[in-house]
């Protein structure tokens, strides 16, 4: 090989501009496709704050995800087309090693790339008051203004949820009023289960002596699915149920009915703490 790795033979064109022409109009073309197309329908949707926050963080992933993804499919179709054996014989290519220029641009780029999502990730969540994730007991920010206290409680195998403000009634199924900011406390009786209310970009893990707290404030009046996302026992997978999102008049109305309706089985709840000791005979939901 008398040739140097840089000097392409006379024949040759200039891979390297081609090439990064055909990246950049590749790029050109996906990105606005992965941010106006696809960005709008990456779940878990728009029903909170939180939920739109993670669509928002997702077509910044997808945003900067999309050039790289696009020089690697690039490189694969263009060294198919253009690097191909000749008939006849196995070529050995030039040996290529210790390219300075291209190493620095290429742990430049990475790092910065990695550290810049690593930042924006951690202001997201800490701006986002732990952007519906489980923030534990103390979290690092809280919401300004009113919240409304409610505690989840998971057992095998469904969720329960108490009203503190409302006298500490527990009721079998999750109502929130719209446009109101939410303190989820959530806890467990048993085992380890996790909390997730997918349509509100919810997910808080519920472990039996520990309070873990996840802020979610509805937007919009709508019904969500709750399931558990933790393995937690034979019936898991039966760990499910239909949430709502109703407006401040019928949220006032069903947290009425649900105090009367539950007026006997609250006399006899332990008192409202922020976690329970499991019973021997197991709580009634
Ligand atoms: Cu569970």
């Amino acid at each position: 090989m008398a040739a140097q790795a840089n000097d392409p033979a006379p024949s040759e064109p200039n891979h390297a501009r081609r090439f990064g022409a055909l990246w950049l109009i590749a790029t050109a073309i996906a990105l606005p496709v992965a941010i106006f197309v696809i960005g709008p329908i990456i779940p878990p949707g728009n029903a909170s704050e939180q939920a739109s926050g993670q669509v928002t963080d997702s077509t910044v992933l997808l945003a900067m995800a999309t050039p790289v993804l696009m020089l690697v499919v690039c490189y694969l179709i263009y060294a198919v087309a253009f690097f191909r054996q000749p008939r006849g014989g196995a070529l050995e290519g030039p040996q290529v090693r210790g390219d300075a220029r291209l190493q620095t641009t290429w742990i430049v780029v990475t790092s910065l790339l990695v550290l810049s999502l690593a930042v924006y990730g951690s202001v997201r969540l800490i701006v986002g008051n732990g952007a519906g994730s489980g923030s534990g007991p103390t979290p690092l920010t809280v919401p300004k203004g009113p919240k409304l206290p409610v505690q989840v409680i998971a057992q095998q195998w469904q969720f329960t949820y108490r009203y503190p403000t409302y006298g500490g009634v527990e009721t079998p199924h999750l109502y929130l009023p719209v446009d109101q900011t939410v303190e989820l406390n959530v806890t467990s009786l048993d085992v380890i289960h996790s909390f997730w209310a997918i349509q509100l970009g919810v997910k808080a893990d519920a472990n039996p002596q520990v309070n873990n707290i996840a802020f979610v404030k509805p937007t919009k009046v709508a019904s969500f699915e709750i399931r558990c996302a933790e393995l937690c026992g034979i019936w898991h997978g039966g760990m499910h149920d239909t949430g709502h999102v109703v407006t401040a008049a019928a949220f006032a109305a069903w947290i009425g009915q649900q105090q009367r309706t539950f007026a006997p089985a609250t006399k006899v709840l332990p008192p409202y703490s922020k976690t329970y000791q499991p019973e021997p005979t197991r709580r009634g939901g």
